[in-house]
């Protein structure tokens, strides 16, 4: 569809223009009368403006040039801004289709020369759905995920975070208790924080360690898959429970595939939230934005790099549009 407004003396000469210009099925939208331009309009000279539509592309008019902007043209101008937009958040690592629509929600006033700070303003209300934000604590935070993501590590630094902040004891819960080793690392960072810190090696000491052990209460998890029958039970027991919140925890760096599949793989856990770590090491989470999105699971903590506590951050929808747009968050704003 071709868009033209067109100004003169009278309203027949700006049919004929129209017809001239668009032929006979142009369509007129609107005429009124307006001031005319020039000398004419000083003297309080009045002519038509006419805007017309047609299917065809119009033909240049070498006879009356129109010095006034063609709607066409202004509308090409507003889809050259959406493309820049798009440009910046396909940079920024997000898959074409979610910028674009992204870029389409920018405030129209604002699109042209858009700035950082606007796009992460757009970036911050579109991606609302995904962030958990500051939410306080469920009484039971269990922790999933496959092995050496960053589970044990995630938990060391909340929990260091909240004594340092608010001098809160969230207390520790390890049901990892198959490997040698994994249990007292958690049980060291106890010690180290003063939590109140059990184990559980069998599913009856888990279901009892989550009804004695104070709450707020961090459940640290085996790194294997709830396929195992140990594990399975474990999730049967927590999935009995209405006072519990599961944290799937996702390397930064995994493709939007692979994290598909974990989503699978840890659906008996029924997680609800999702920890990025190694952010220090992923060149964007734009694809995990867009699988998070289809899924609607919101993000709850960054994990930024190895060290307890400062390296982890709660997301927010500003904290998540700053690390988009590659703007990290430096120290503790958990
Ligand atoms: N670079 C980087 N390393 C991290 C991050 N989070 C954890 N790590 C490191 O990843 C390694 C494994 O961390 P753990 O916390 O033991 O991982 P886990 O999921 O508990 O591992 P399993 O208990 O074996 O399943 C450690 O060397 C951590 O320091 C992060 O955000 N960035
Ligand atoms: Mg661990």
């Amino acid at each position: 569809m071709h868009l033209k407004r067109y100004r003169r003396a009278t309203l027949k000469d700006a049919l004929r223009a129209v017809r001239e210009e668009l032929g006979p099925d142009a369509l007129v939208l609107s005429t009124r009368e307006v001031t005319a331009t020039g000398v004419r309009g000083l003297m309080g000279g009045r002519e038509i403006e006419l805007t017309a539509a047609a299917e065809r592309p119009m033909v240049p008019d070498t006879r009356h040039s129109d010095p006034e902007p063609v709607i066409a043209a202004r509308r090409s101008r507003s889809d050259r801004a959406i493309d820049q937009i798009t440009a910046r958040l396909e940079a920024a690592g997000l898959p074409t289709d979610l910028a674009r629509e992204i870029a389409k929600s920018h405030p129209v006033t604002r699109r042209r020369g858009a700035d950082t700070d606007s796009i992460k303003e757009t970036l911050a209300r579109e991606l609302s759905a995904i962030v958990a934000g500051d939410e306080p604590y469920a009484p039971i935070e269990v922790f999933v995920g496959p092995p050496g993501v960053g589970k044990t590590t995630t938990i060391a630094k909340i929990a260091a975070q909240e004594r340092a902040r608010r001098g809160q004891r969230l207390a520790l819960l390890g049901a990892d208790g198959f490997r040698v080793g994994a249990i007292e690392q958690l049980r060291l960072y106890a010690d180290i924080l003063g939590a109140q810190f059990s184990a559980a090696r069998t599913p009856d000491e888990f279901a009892r360690a989550l009804d004695q052990t104070a709450h707020p209460l961090l459940v640290d998890t085996a790194g294997r898959s709830p396929s195992d029958d140990v594990a399975k039970e474990m999730f049967r027991a927590l999935g009995t429970r209405t006072n519990v919140r599961t944290h799937l925890v996702i390397p930064a760096t995994t493709s939007a595939r692979s994290a598909e599949r974990l989503f699978e793989r840890f659906a008996d856990a029924r997680p609800t939230r999702v920890v990025l770590t190694r952010l220090d090491e992923a060149d964007t989470i734009g694809p995990l934005v867009n699988v998070l999105l289809a899924r609607q699971v919101p993000l709850s903590f960054f994990g930024t790099g190895q060290n307890v506590p400062v390296d982890l951050h709660r997301v927010t929808a500003p904290v998540l549009a700053d690390w988009l747009m590659g703007e990290m968050v430096q120290g503790a704003v958990a």
